[in-house]
C-alpha cells in the first residue's frame, strides 16, 4: 500500500510536472510566438522607441545647445578699431579673422577716407570699386572695403572682413597714408 501510494503519487507528480512543464513551455512558446507576431514587436519597438526616444530629444536639446554655443563661438566676431590721425592709421597693420569687423574712426580735424588699394580705383579687395560707391546698392556697398565717403572728425565707419587675404588700404584723401589688414 505504501509503495503503491508512493509510486502513484510519484507518477501523479511526474505527470503533473510533465504536463505543467509542457503546458508552460507551450504557453510560453505560444505567447512568444503571439508576442512576436502581434503585440511583441509593437510593444517592444514602442518601448525601444520610448527608451531610445527619450534620450534622443534630451541629447538633441544638448546638441542644440552645443551647436548654438558653437555658432556663438563661430559668429562671435572680434571688433577692432583703427584710429586715423594726421599721422595716418593706427595701428597700420592688423591681423584679423574672417568675420571680424574693423571700425575706422577719424580723430583728425581733416577728413579721411579709408579705402582698399589700389588708388584710385580701389579694386584690390574683392567686390570693391570706387565707382560702385556712387552707383551701387547699399548691399553692394556693404561688401566693399571702402568708406565711400570722407569721414568727418569724430565720424567712424565699420567694415566686416569676409575675404581672406592681405589687404592693403589707403586714405583716399591722402594716399600716402596707408595700412594693411590681413584676414586669416
Ligand atoms: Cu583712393
Amino acid at each position: 500500500m505504501k509503495k503503491g501510494l508512493l509510486i502513484l503519487s510519484l507518477v501523479l507528480l511526474a505527470s503533473v510536472l510533465v504536463y505543467g512543464a509542457s503546458g508552460c513551455s507551450k504557453q510560453s512558446a505560444q505567447s512568444t510566438g503571439l508576442g512576436a507576431g502581434s503585440a511583441g514587436p509593437g510593444a517592444g519597438s514602442t518601448e525601444q522607441g520610448e527608451q531610445s526616444g527619450m534620450p534622443v530629444p534630451g541629447s538633441d536639446v544638448k546638441d542644440t545647445g552645443v551647436v548654438s554655443g558653437g555658432n556663438d563661438a563661430g559668429t562671435s566676431s572680434a571688433k577692432y578699431t583703427i584710429e586715423i590721425t594726421s599721422a595716418g592709421f593706427s595701428p597700420n597693420t592688423l591681423k584679423v579673422k574672417i568675420g571680424d569687423s574693423v571700425t575706422f574712426i577719424n580723430k583728425d580735424s581733416a577728413k579721411h577716407w579709408p579705402a582698399s588699394d589700389v588708388h584710385p580705383t580701389h579694386t584690390l579687395y574683392p567686390g570693391t570699386n570706387i565707382g560702385t560707391c556712387f552707383s551701387g546698392t547699399e548691399a553692394e556697398k556693404a561688401k566693399m572695403f571702402d568708406s565711400c565717403r570722407a569721414l568727418e572728425q569724430g565720424e567712424s565707419w565699420s567694415f566686416t572682413f569676409n575675404e581672406k587675404g592681405k589687404w592693403g588700404y589707403h586714405d583716399h584723401r591722402a594716399e600716402t597714408l596707408v595700412g594693411t589688414i590681413e584676414v586669416a
